[in-house]
C-alpha cells in the first residue's frame, strides 16, 4: 500500500498464506507458487521486518477459497484516515473483500469506510502517492469508472490524480514503481518513462532503474530511514544504500511467483 507518507506508517494489516496459494493468479512476473511452506516463511520474514521497524502488524486469517487473499493491498485504498474499498478487477478475487472490509469498519468506524459504485473497477495496487499527487495505473484491473471514483474520493482531501497507462506486460503501477522515500519514485526503463509522471514538486524526482530489475522497483519506505527491498536486484539496492537508507532485503521468490510484490501484502491504515 503506497497511499500513505512515511510519517503516517504506524500500523498495517496483512493476511496469512492459504494452503490453496498454489492456485493464485500468475500472468506477469510469475508462473505460479510451487512451495507453500517457503511462501509462509517469506511472509513471516516480511511481518518480522515490519515489526522490527516499529510498525504494529495486524494479521487476518487466510481464506482457503481465495488463493490470492494475501494480496490485501488490492482490497483497500487508505488515504489520511479514510478508506475507499474498491471493486477489484479480477472476478476470482471479489470474495476476498468481506473480512477486509469488516476489519477496517471495526478499526476505523463505518463513517470512514467508503465503497465504489458497482461498474467501477480498481485494484489498490494501481495507486502510488508522491506528496499530494496520486498516480493511478490504468491497467487490466483498473477502468475509467474506477479512476473517476477514486478522483472523487481524493477531491475530499484536495489531492491531485494523474493517470499512468500500464503496459500490457505488467499487472499494476505498484508492480513497476514505488516511493522508497517521500521524494523519490523509482521505475524501470522499458516499461515506464520519467516523463509520464509529469512535473514533480520541488525536491522530488523519478529515478529510472534497468528494465531487468523491474520487480525490484517495488519497495516499502519506512520510518527511521529504513526501506524493505526484494533480494536480488543489485542496481536498486545499491541506489537505496547510496541514499543512506538501511536496506532490509527480503527473499520474495514465492511471492513473485504469484505476481505479488512487497507492497501488495499489506495495507497501512
Ligand atoms: C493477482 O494477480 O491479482 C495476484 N496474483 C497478485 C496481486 C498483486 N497485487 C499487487 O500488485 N498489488
Amino acid at each position: 500500500m503506497t497511499t500513505v507518507t512515511i510519517e503516517q506508517k504506524k500500523r498495517l494489516f496483512c493476511r496469512l498464506v492459504p494452503d490453496s496459494y498454489a492456485g493464485a493468479l500468475a500472468n506477469f512476473f510469475g508462473s505460479g507458487p510451487t512451495d507453500i511452506e517457503l511462501a509462509r516463511k517469506q511472509h513471516q520474514t516480511y511481518q518480522n521486518a515490519l515489526m522490527d521497524a516499529g510498525i504494529e502488524v495486524h494479521v487476518l486469517d487466510a481464506d482457503e477459497r481465495h488463493p490470492d487473499c494475501i494480496f490485501v493491498e488490492d482490497q483497500a485504498l487508505f488515504v489520511d484516515g479514510e478508506v475507499l474499498i474498491p471493486n477489484v478487477g479480477a472476478p476470482s478475487r471479489e470474495g476476498e473483500r468481506p473480512p477486509v472490509e469488516a476489519f477496517l469498519r471495526e478499526q476505523l468506524g463505518d463513517e470512514k469506510v467508503h465503497l465504489m459504485d458497482s461498474n467501477a473497477k480498481m485494484d489498490g495496487g494501481d495507486v502510488i502517492r508522491l506528496h499530494n499527487i496520486f498516480y493511478v495505473g490504468k491497467s487490466s484491473r483498473t477502468n475509467d469508472a474506477g479512476i473517476d471514483e477514486f478522483r472523487k474520493f481524493l477531491d475530499r482531501f484536495g489531492y491531485e490524480l494523474r493517470v499512468v497507462n500500464i503496459p500490457g506486460n505488467a499487472l499494476h503501477i505498484t508492480s513497476l514503481s514505488s516511493t522508497p522515500t517521500d521524494d523519490i519514485i523509482i521505475a524501470p526503463e522499458g516499461y515506464l518513462t520519467a516523463k509520464i509522471f509529469g512535473e514533480l514538486p520541488q525536491g522530488s524526482k523519478v529515478v529510472m532503474m534497468p528494465e531487468e530489475e523491474a520487480y525490484g522497483c517495488n519497495t516499502i519506505g519506512l520510518p527511521g530511514n529504513k526501506v524493505l527491498a526484494a533480494k536480488g536486484y543489485p542496481t536498486v539496492i545499491k541506489f537505496l544504500k547510496e541514499l543512506g537508507l538501511e536496506v532490509v532485503e527480503i527473499d520474495m521468490s514465492q511471492i513473485r511467483a504469484a505476481d505479488g510484490s512487497l507492497t501488495c501484502m499489506s495495507v497501512f491504515f
